[in-house]
């Protein structure tokens, strides 16, 4: 019986520990490697910064805010962009779960913030971004990398 429950709370450890956070010059070479960096005229700097300022670059960053949920790295959204079950009337445009936003995977996490970025609002949409990315000098996010 102690076996089973010292199994299960590592089970759960293992869970909790999924996630991850990334340095930026890692999120500075991923980005680049996909071509998020650029895209839709964003460079790498914008991006960090928003990752910076959404999450801390931590994975696993959830965000409450009543009737939908911010999810990830770049803190996605289940009102539009994905599925956590229990969002009304959600739309799901990235075709996602939102749990999946939470891994140490950032890939898929990346091809959802390219459909956002393709919206009108642009990366306006990220709020965080509009407040302390806009228009700023952003060289330190990817200096050294
Ligand atoms: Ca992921």
């Amino acid at each position: 019986m102690k076996i089973v429950l010292l199994f299960a709370v590592c089970l759960g450890l293992v869970y909790i520990s999924e996630g991850r956070v990334y340095s930026k010059c890692e999120l500075y070479r991923i980005f680049q490697e996909t071509g998020l960096a650029g895209y839709h005229g964003y460079s790498a700097a914008n991006w960090i910064c928003l990752a910076y300022y959404e999450s801390s670059y931590n994975t696993a960053a959830v965000n409450n805010n009543g009737p939908s949920r911010d999810y990830g790295i770049f803190q996605i959204n289940s009102k539009w962009w994905c599925n956590d079950g229990k969002t009304r009337g959600a739309v799901n445009a990235c075709h996602i779960s939102c749990q999946s936003l939470l891994n140490d995977n950032i890939y898929d996490d990346i091809e959802c913030a390219k459909r956002v970025v393709r919206d009108p609002q642009g990366i306006s949409a990220w709020v965080a971004w509009r407040n302390h990315c806009k228009g700023k000098n952003l060289d330190w996010f990817v200096s050294g990398c």
